[in-house]
């Protein structure tokens, strides 16, 4: 895109929204010290100075406005199929006109910030850039850790070489009835206004590297995917997976996994927690990277044990958003294990109903604080990965870790993910969803078209990834979780580097390969756990490929049609599994 129509576009916007002034961000340190303190200053983000806590900030949002509101996200294409079922969807002229409305003279009296950025590493020539129009400082601030803002992406912009994604973005007068965040992919264009929360607002990380991309990954023969990246290091050998999970299921925790002493002769690297860009290298492998250059963690949960990494991060530099805080003024969480807290995060005296931070409440800090990040997340060409894995948040169902066939099947194993939902987004908590490649809220496209898409891959390489999926999450009779989960997940990866350097063996079962009891250690986990974890029941997996028929069907003829040859072939050996036992 050429840079002279950026600037027009500016200029439109400016006419439309009216700011008093209009300031271009450069992405120094200096301008990103200002901006917190020119917040603290206004009394929008509260300084933390509890002892032990250098530069950090509390910023609380709006009670109405602290997740994402996916039934106020839209993906405007030409046509409503090419958006498809899994994304609302508003012609894109009516689009304009509805939010247009809501935009005109909103940033009366407000500064207008102008955030040239790049996704990925400058120098990448898979990197994608973009430029965000706010209104909001928190989105400044959070920008300048989450991506690469400033001069040297303008500089790259400023060439016309690239394909720029435009984003306008105002707080507005957060008012959730004139919420919208709308999606133009033949434009290359996000709109959206009346929310300041992250996912809503930092149009880098969801609207643009998700959303956007991956309309663009289609078209460009790429993937653009809500998966964390990390390589797993054994032996001198470091092998990179990337793994996709509904939001909130620990993708930052895993990404941070610290080995339990029993398993410290593994480690594991830090390459993304969120969003992966996957192409095919030369050599046929795939080869991913992280867009990001910074965190948007879920803050409750986080402590010494679930996440060390995390939890030693932030007591500097750190955004916090809607934590409590203690009587020292310390930021608190549910799951943090010191301190109680005094304020809730709406910074009222804390009455001990419900949580006193927001479930959703976040941090952000930077990448290169984290000291697992791997220097192979500022490669240019990224990292080739060994394995891709899928994980769901079941209570039943689910084993703990299940290799996919092949290709084709590892597709239908993430086009079949379902997740009992979580506090990052809007609506009803525990209910179970169907959350293919844990991107239902993040395909800028036809979901059938994208398993199509997925699929194409088979055809071009030999060295594809090896695909698995896993459960964390699977409760036994007592309601308990069966695995003890986090640093000890490292046990499941093993077993999966293991397969993927065909180290051991695995049990064939209808619905994918299985480890073989002795090949995980279940150290500490019950014989009655251990069995749950590796079963698969016959009547529970009837039933869900039935509960699949209703899935695909959402999606018509841009269905695959090999989705239904496994289904039948699954239903089939398990009808003659049973023959043969009888
Ligand atoms: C996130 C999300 O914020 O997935 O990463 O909701
Ligand atoms: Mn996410």
């Amino acid at each position: 895109m050429k840079f002279a129509e950026i600037e027009n576009w500016i200029t439109d916007v400016v006419k439309l929204t009216n700011p008093k002034e209009v300031v271009w961000c450069n992405g120094s340190q200096e301008e990103h010290n200002n901006a917190l303190a020119a917040m603290a200053k206004r009394g929008e983000i509260l300084p933390i100075t509890a002892p032990g806590y250098k530069n950090c900030h509390l910023y609380r949002s709006h009670p109405s406005d602290v997740a994402r509101t996916e039934h106020k996200t839209y993906v405007c294409t030409n046509t409503p199929e090419a958006a498809g079922p899994n994304n609302n969807w508003l012609d894109p002229d009516k689009a304009h006109a509805k939010v247009d409305r809501v935009f005109r003279n909103c940033m009366q009296g407000r500064t207008m910030y102008v955030i040239p950025y790049c996704m990925g590493p400058i120098d990448s020539p898979h990197s994608g850039l973009g430029i965000e129009l706010t209104d909001s400082l928190y989105v400044v601030a959070n920008m300048f850790i989450m991506t690469r803002i400033g001069d040297k992406a303008l500089e790259k912009i400023k060439t016309n070489k690239f394909d720029v994604v435009r984003g306008l973005h105002s707080t507005a007068d957060l008012d959730p009835d004139k919420r919208y965040i709308m999606h133009f992919p033949e434009k290359l264009l996000i709109k959206s206004i009346g929310s300041g929360y992250g996912g809503n607002a930092l149009l880098g990380k969801k609207c643009h590297a998700l959303r956007l991309a991956s309309w663009q990954a289609k078209h460009g023969g790429w993937l653009a995917e809500h998966m964390l990246i990390a390589g797993i290091e054994h032996a001198g050998k470091t092998h990179y997976v990337a793994a996709a999970f509904p939001s909130a299921c620990g993708k930052t925790n895993l990404a941070m996994l610290i080995p339990p002493e029993k398993h410290r002769d593994y480690k594991i690297w830090t390459v993304g927690d969120d969003i992966a860009w996957l192409r095919l290298g030369e050599d046929g492998r795939m080869w991913a990277m992280n867009p990001e250059s910074g965190y948007f963690g879920v803050v409750p949960g986080t402590n010494e044990n679930t996440n060390p990494i995390a939890n030693d991060m932030l007591n500097h530099d750190a955004i916090f958003t809607n934590v409590a805080l203690t009587s020292e003024g310390e930021p608190w969480w549910e799951g943090k294990t010191k301190g109680k807290p005094q304020i809730d995060w709406r910074g009222d005296p804390w009455g001990g109903v419900g949580t006193a931070a927001h479930p959703n409440a976040r941090f952000t800090v930077s990448a290169k604080h984290c000291p697992t990040y791997s220097p192979a997340a500022e490669d240019p060409q990224g990292v080739p990965l060994s394995a891709i894995i899928f994980g769901g948040r079941r209570s039943t169902l689910n084993p703990l870790v299940a290799e996919a066939f092949d290709w084709t099947h590892g597709i239908f194993m993430g086009a079949t993910l379902a997740s009992e939902t979580t506090a990052a987004i809007t609506g009803q908590v525990g209910t179970l969803r169907r959350d293919p490649m844990a991107m239902l809220p993040f395909c800028g496209y036809n979901m059938g078209d994208y398993w199509q898409h997925w699929l194409s891959f088979q055809d071009k390489s030999q060295n594809l990834p090896r695909i698995f999926q896993v459960n964390w999450f699977q409760k036994n009779a007592q309601g308990k979780f069966a695995w003890p989960g986090f640093g000890d997940n490292i046990r499941v990866l093993k077993w999966i580097v293991e397969r993927c350097e065909n180290k051991v063996d695995a049990q064939h079962t209808p619905i994918g390969n299985l480890p073989n009891i002795d090949d995980i250690d279940f150290d500490g986990v019950s014989d009655a756990d251990r069995d749950q974890l590796l079963a698969v029941v016959k009547k529970d997996w009837l039933e869900e490929l039935d509960d699949l028929d209703d899935h695909f069907g959402k999606y018509g003829s841009h269905t695959p049609p090999q989705f239904k040859v496994l289904q039948e072939r699954m239903r089939k050996e398990f009808t003659t599994t049973d023959e043969q036992a009888g």
